[in-house]
């Protein structure tokens, strides 16, 4: 790994502990304001947003920043290397009733798209506080315990999993959809969904595979989850770790983004779900 990516995951890793206290003893009521998306933005959000501006504008690699929460990019160094997207709370209104959250972070060198991501983290607070580094091939977890995090393992899936988790609603999904899912779930998978894509994709990973959906629906064409910050940064750790990610049709990290905000129908899984998937959507 090159010590610029270093610097990136360490820093990385400080925001981390910030935001678990933040988790931990903030105010998890609602701000005034709402995210590009349209999303009431809470307080929780907001002040892991600003930790996580905070630490990465001091690094000299960094070339710009830009986080779900926030409407623009933000340049930092025009002759740096690192473009870096980030969802600083992705799940935030369950920490309200105490489940997983996590943060996601996407490395892009030169611009924000598919193509260009290099390095993918995330970072699942529950129980315990877990970063998952997706970088030179190679996915590791690691776990903070007590002020460091340690190396756990190495991340790699089966071809086939038996864990299912199907996002958005299902009175939306077209029919050939709602198909496929009944047959995974006839077929003795099991379902495993929380409403938060880091700890659902995360029990996927580290239980050896499956399949999460966000599809197109009949309301929302192009799915809900966001490119830059969830989807390609994803699509990244599941490549590394022996899966696939699919839109559908199209590998993920081949899809243009056209805006920061862009949102696209997403299948992340093991080989044999991913092939499944093809069959049904192409
Ligand atoms: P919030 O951040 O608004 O809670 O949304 C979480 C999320 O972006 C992602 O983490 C989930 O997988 C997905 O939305 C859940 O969406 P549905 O409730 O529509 O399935």
């Amino acid at each position: 790994m090159n010590k610029d990516i270093q610097l990136i995951i360490n820093t990385i890793k400080i925001c981390s502990i910030k935001i678990k206290h933040i988790i931990e003893k903030g105010d998890t009521t609602k701000s005034d304001s709402q995210n590009s998306t349209g999303d009431t933005q809470l307080k929780l959000d907001i002040q892991s947003d600003i930790v996580i501006q905070n630490e990465l504008s001091k690094l000299k690699c960094v070339r710009s920043i830009v986080s779900e929460e926030q409407d623009e990019i933000i340049n930092i160094n025009q002759n740096a290397t690192y473009n870096i997207a980030y969802d600083p709370l992705d799940g935030s209104s369950l920490v309200d009733v105490n489940l997983s959250v996590g943060s996601i972070y996407g490395i892009y060198q030169y611009s924000y798209s598919g193509k260009n991501i290099v390095g993918a983290v995330y970072v699942v607070f529950g129980p315990r506080v877990e970063m998952v580094v997706a970088i030179d091939k190679q996915v590791k977890l690691y776990r903070l315990l007590d002020h460091s995090f340690e190396y756990i393992q190495d991340i790699h899936l089966q071809t086939k999993g038996n864990i299912l988790a199907p996002g958005s609603t299902q009175a939306m999904w077209y029919p050939h959809h709602k198909q496929m899912i009944d047959d995974f779930f006839t077929d003795g998978y099991r379902l495993r969904y929380s409403g938060g894509m880091v700890p659902d994709l995360h029990q996927i990973l580290l239980k050896g595979g499956g399949l999460f959906s966000y599809p197109a629906t009949k309301d929302l064409t192009k799915g809900k989850l966001r490119q830059l910050f969830e989807v390609f940064p994803f699509a990244l750790v599941f490549k590394f770790a022996g899966g696939d990610a699919i839109d559908g049709e199209h590998k993920l990290l081949d899809i243009n983004t056209t805006h920061i905000h862009d949102t696209t129908a997403c299948f992340f899984g093991s080989l044999q779900e991913i092939k499944k998937v093809y069959e049904v959507w192409s």
